[in-house]
């Protein structure tokens, strides 16, 4: 399935290893999972990723991240879980220094790029992907490895509830058990923690919550003055959505919410009924039929009357 990018990557030495921007855990999981693959393949290999939500700190490997490529040129770019090059955490300049690039994504609207893409949406994740990608690369699953692929596939799929979860993605999770997975650790540091300043958060959108269309449509936008005096940093502000949604009868949710460098990123979560990556296509954004999101080019009431509309038109 692999065999030209894994003939790419035994030609190379120098390799970065990237994912989109605003890394969750299914990009973080897959990155670090391939960069310890390679690793072990005794590449030179480097983990090009913005910063992350606190929360992913306990996973192996990750403090190894860096800002930005180093060097002139790099013989290979591994990029995971993204699913159009201009949302790849390497600037258009970073990506052009790549020798090759190898494309691994399951986004069902996808852009294809790169010399080596493997695009497939029945998988549950980047990370699902990547597991068959470090089996063909021949490298051994250690601890670590699989943790950090089980992080992802457990992330992307919401606890191995949603639809995206198949018999193949519980097989595989079933290995990646054996292969010493830390499964209780992983639950408890990122489904059954959480602080009090995000208690807060979520208390101020529930607090704004508003409702359209009957119940079908939850709504609610926290400004970044207010996540700011909650002491929460950007990527720590996301995950209201799915409270939202949670509400019976709800068909979308969305979450919208002011951030730093005063853009203001929009989170839509659907039951099913409702393909959202549509919508957050039409309006320049990304994602998958029950999660997507794009950043809001309008001012807040502008901006939320056109979503609003949009949402309304699919009902
Ligand atoms: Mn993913």
């Amino acid at each position: 399935m692999f065999n030209e990018a894994i003939e790419m990557v035994k030609k190379s030495n120098l390799i970065y290893v990237s994912a989109h921007i605003n890394p969750d855990g299914d990009a973080i999981g897959s990155t670090f999972a391939v960069y310890f693959a390679l690793k072990k393949l005794g590449k030179d290999v480097h983990v090009v990723m913005p910063s992350y939500s606190e929360v992913f700190e306990f996973l192996p490997g990750v403090e190894d991240r860096v800002d930005g490529i180093k060097e002139d040129k790099y013989d290979l770019l591994i990029a995971l879980d993204s699913s159009d090059h201009s949302r790849l955490a390497i600037s258009d300049d970073e990506y052009e220094r790549a020798e090759k690039v190898i494309m691994l994504d399951h986004h069902q609207i996808a852009r294809p790029y790169g010399d080596f893409r493997y695009i497939n949406d029945n998988k549950s994740s980047a990370s699902e992907i990547a597991y068959l990608f470090i089996k063909e690369l021949g490298v051994e699953f250690d601890s670590n490895i699989a943790t950090l692929l089980y992080t992802g596939i457990m992330t992307d799929t919401g606890s191995f509830n949603y639809s995206n979860t198949s018999s193949d993605t519980l097989r595989v999770t079933a290995e990646l058990v054996d292969y010493g997975a830390k499964t209780v650790e992983v639950c408890k540091k990122l489904n059954d923690t959480i602080k009090e300043s995000k208690l807060k958060l979520l208390a101020k959108s529930i607090d704004n919550m508003e409702v359209f269309y009957d119940g079908k449509v939850r709504y609610t936008y926290v400004d970044y003055p207010t996540i700011n005096s909650l002491g929460i940093h950007d990527e720590d502000a996301e995950g209201m959505t799915n409270y939202l949604r949670s509400v019976e009868g709800t068909e979308v949710a969305v979450y919208v919410r002011g951030k730093s460098d005063g853009s203001l990123k929009v989170s839509m979560r659907s039951n099913g009924n409702v393909d959202i990556s549509k919508i957050a296509i039409s309006f320049g954004g990304g994602g998958h039929p029950r999660a997507a999101g794009y950043t809001m080019q309008d001012e807040i009431e502008v901006g939320k009357e056109k979503l609003i509309k949009a949402i309304g038109e699919m009902l």
